[in-house]
C-alpha cells in the first residue's frame, strides 16, 4: 500500500515537474542518460538551439521542489553544497566571458537536469524495495570482456566514471594477417556525436601509428605520428618520449620499394604490432598523457588536449582488421561507499559557526577524483585547527558529463558537507572561474582572514601555515612561492600557450604558483567587486590571472606586500614543508602519518 502511494507521488510529483518547467520557459528536461519510464511517455522535444541557459537557483528549486518526498533536512543538504552556485551568475554571463564558458554552462545545465532524473529513479527504486545493483555500484574499479562479448560494434568497454591518473586499459588481440590498420577509440559522454579523447590508429601500409582527438566543433586535432617526423623529436610527456626509439629507426630503413616495405614489417620486430601475431596493449594515463605499452615496452605518448581530459573517457571501442581476445580496464576511480555505511563523524565538515574564521582554503577538485578527495579528509583536513572551526576546507568543483560520477559526487557532498560545487562542467579553460568562486566563498559565504587556494593532491601542513601567517600583514597581501619575473608561453601547443590577444606584454606581473597561495580577505574582496563591474580581465591560467588582479589592486592601494616563501613547493617534496604538489592519495597519507607518528617533515616516496 505504501509502496503504491509513494511511486503515485513520485509519478505526479515528475509531471508536475515537467508542467512548471515548461511553464517557466525553459529547455525541457530529457533522459539524455537515464531512461525513466515516467518520463518515456511523454513527447519530448529539444528546441533549437540558444544561448546557454544558466540553471538559477530558482531553477534548481524546481527540480527539487518536492519537499515532502526529500524531506527538509535534504533540502538543506542541496542548499549546502550550492553556496556560490546562483551568485556566480554575473561572472559567467559576461560578454566577454572565457572561451569554454558557454560550453561548460550548457553542459552542466544538461549534466544536472540528468542527475535529477537519476536520484528521482533512485528514490523511488529504494522506496519500493527494488535497489538495484547497477545504481549501487556506479563507478566500478575495474572492468572487462572477453572473447563472446567483443563483436559489433558497440563499444568494447563501457567506462561509467572516466579514467584518472594511473589507471590503465589492457587489449590482447591478433592484427588480422590481410589487416590493413585497426582502431582504438576512447571516447567521451554526452550527445550522439560524442568526443573522441584518443584515437589511435595503427596503420600496416607504411606503417605507422597516429594519435589525434576528434570533437564536433573542432574536427581532428594535430596528430601525433609514429615514427616521428623530424620537428617535435624532443618532446616529452611524464619523462617519457612521444615514440619509441627503435620505431623511429623504422623511417631511416624504410624503403621506397612497397613489397621491401611490406617483408620489413612482417619481419621486424621494431614495430610494435605484427600482422598475425599476438600482442598485449596497456593504454595508461599519467599526469600530463597517455602512453601506450606493447609487449611490455613503451611505445608512445599523447599529451591530453584541453577540454579532454581522462577524466572525460566513458568508453573504449576497437574497430578494423582485428581480432581481440579481450579487453579489460583497472584502477579506474572508485568512491567509499558513503551512501550506505555510516559516515565517520570526524570526516565530515564542522558546521559553519557564522563568525569569521581565520582561514578559508579552497581546494579545486574534480569529479571523479574522489580517492583524493578522501586522503585529504583523512589527513591534513584533520588537523586540529580545521576540527575547532579556526579553518574552513572546501572542495571546488565543476560537474562531470557524466551523470553516474555526478551521483556519486551528490552523494559524496552530502555525506561531508564540503563540497561547493560549480555552474559549469570542469573544463581546465574555466579554472579561473573557480578562482572568483573561491573569493566569493571566502568573503560572502565563510568570511575569513585569510583565504588560500590549492589543489587536491597537495598537502598542506595547516598548522605551520597558521603560525606562519601571524606574522604577516592581515591586509593586501599575497603569500606562497612568487614568480616576480615570467613571460607568457608563446609556443604553440604548448600547455601554458598565451596568444598575444590574451596577454600581449611581454611579460607578467607577480604571481603565486597554484599548488597553493594565499590572498588577504581585501582583496578577495577587491576581485569579486572588480569582476562584478567587470574591471577585472578573465584569463585562463588562474593563479596568474590573480596576480594580474592584484597587480591592478595595486594600482589603487600603492601597498601589496608579495611574500615569496621556498617552504611551498609547486613541483614534487622536499623536507621542511609548508605545502608539496604532485602527491598521489597513497603518498598523502604516508606524509600524514610521518608527521603524526614520527613528528619528522619529510617527504615519502
Ligand atoms: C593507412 O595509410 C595509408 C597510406 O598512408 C592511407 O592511404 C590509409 O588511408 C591509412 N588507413 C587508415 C585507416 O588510416
Ligand atoms: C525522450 C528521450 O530522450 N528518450 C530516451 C530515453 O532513453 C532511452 C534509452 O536510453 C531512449 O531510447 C529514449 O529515446
Amino acid at each position: 500500500m505504501r509502496n503504491w502511494s509513494v511511486g503515485i507521488s513520485v509519478m505526479v510529483l515528475t509531471l508536475i515537474f515537467i508542467i512548471r518547467y515548461e511553464q517557466s520557459d525553459h529547455k525541457l528536461p530529457t533522459n539524455h542518460t537515464v531512461d525513466d519510464a515516467s518520463i518515456e511517455g511523454e513527447s519530448v522535444q529539444e528546441p533549437a538551439k540558444k544561448k546557454p541557459h544558466f540553471m538559477t537557483l530558482e531553477d534548481l528549486d524546481y527540480l527539487f521542489s518536492n519537499k515532502r518526498f526529500y524531506g527538509e533536512e535534504e533540502d538543506d543538504e542541496l542548499n549546502n553544497g550550492f553556496l556560490v552556485w546562483s551568485r556566480m551568475r554575473p561572472f559567467i554571463e559576461r560578454p566577454d566571458a572565457l572561451p569554454e564558458t558557454a560550453q561548460g554552462i550548457e553542459e552542466a545545465t544538461l549534466a544536472m537536469k540528468d542527475l535529477v532524473f537519476l536520484i528521482y529513479k533512485e528514490k523511488r527504486a529504494s522506496s519500493s524495495d527494488m535497489v538495484s545493483k547497477e545504481i549501487r555500484r556506479n563507478c566500478p574499479g575495474f572492468v572487462a570482456a572477453f572473447d563472446g562479448d567483443l563483436s559489433g560494434l558497440r563499444p568494447v568497454l563501457e567506462l561509467p566514471c572516466g579514467l584518472i591518473e594511473g589507471s590503465s586499459i589492457t587489449l590482447v588481440g591478433i592484427p588480422d594477417v590481410h589487416s590493413r590498420s585497426f582502431q582504438v577509440q576512447l571516447v567521451g559522454s554526452g550527445e550522439a556525436r560524442r568526443p573522441i579523447i584518443l584515437c589511435y590508429n595503427v596503420n600496416f601500409s607504411k606503417p605507422f601509428l597516429v594519435q589525434n582527438t576528434w570533437t564536433e566543433k573542432l574536427g581532428w586535432g594535430n596528430e601525433v605520428r609514429c615514427p616521428l617526423h623530424g620537428l617535435v623529436k624532443n618532446q616529452i610527456v611524464d619523462d617519457l618520449p612521444l615514440c619509441n626509439e627503435q620505431t623511429d629507426r623504422i623511417v631511416l630503413e624504410e624503403s621506397s620499394n612497397e613489397d621491401a616495405v611490406m617483408d620489413l614489417v612482417i619481419g621486424n620486430a621494431d614495430f610494435p604490432f605484427l600482422k598475425g601475431s599476438p600482442f598485449t596493449a596497456t593504454l595508461w594515463t599519467g599526469l600530463e598523457g597517455f602512453h601506450m605499452t606493447v609487449n611490455g615496452r613503451h611505445e608512445t605518448s599523447f599529451a591530453y588536449k584541453e577540454k579532454l581530459g581522462p577524466w572525460l573517457v566513458s568508453a573504449v571501442k576497437v574497430s578494423g582488421g582485428l581480432k581481440l581476445l579481450s579487453a579489460s580496464a583497472t584502477r579506474l576511480p572508485v568512491t567509499d561507499d558513503h551512501a550506505f555505511l555510516p559516515i565517520e563523524e570526524k570526516l565530515k565538515a564542522p558546521p559553519l559557526s557564522g563568525t569569521r574564521i581565520a582561514l578559508l582554503v579552497g581546494v579545486f577538485s574534480t569529479g571523479n577524483n574522489f580517492k583524493r578527495r578522501m586522503a585529504l579528509r583523512r589527513t591534513w583536513m584533520q588537523y586540529e585547527a580545521v576540527r575547532s572551526r579556526k579553518v574552513a576546507v572546501r572542495f571546488i568543483i565543476g560537474l562531470h558529463t557524466n551523470v553516474k560520477v555526478n551521483l556519486e559526487m551528490w552523494r559524496e557532498a552530502k555525506a561531508y558537507g564540503d563540497i561547493q560545487f560549480m555552474p559549469f562542467v570542469d573544463y581546465y579553460g574555466l579554472l579561473s572561474l573557480k578562482t572568483v568562486a573561491l573569493c566569493i566563498l571566502g568573503t560572502k559565504v565563510i568570511p575569513a582572514k585569510y583565504i588560500m587556494k590549492t589543489d587536491d593532491d597537495a598537502f598542506v601542513r595547516i598548522d605551520e601555515l597558521l603560525s606562519s601567517l601571524q606574522e604577516k600583514p592581515s591586509n593586501a597581501l599575497l603569500y606562497g612561492l612568487i614568480s616576480f619575473d615570467s613571460s607568457p608561453d608563446r609556443e604553440q601547443g604548448s600547455k601554458w600557450y598565451i596568444r598575444k590577444e590574451e596577454w600581449p606584454l611581454d611579460s607578467y606581473p607577480p604571481w603565486a604558483h597554484g599548488p597553493g597561495y594565499i590572498i588577504s580577505h581585501d582583496i578577495a574582496k577587491f576581485v569579486v567587486k572588480s569582476h562584478r563591474q567587470r574591471d577585472l580581465r578573465l584569463f585562463k591560467l588562474e593563479d596568474v590571472a590573480m596576480g594580474m588582479w592584484i597587480q591592478q589592486y595595486n594600482h589603487i592601494v600603492e601597498r601589496v606586500t608579495y611574500i615569496n616563501d621556498k617552504r611551498f613547493h609547486n613541483s614534487g617534496c622536499k623536507s621542511n614543508y609548508i605545502l608539496v604538489h604532485y602527491q598521489t592519495p597513497r603518498l598523502i597519507l604516508c606524509l600524514w602519518e610521518k608527521l603524526q607518528k614520527e613528528s619528522q617533515i619529510v617527504c615519502c616516496q
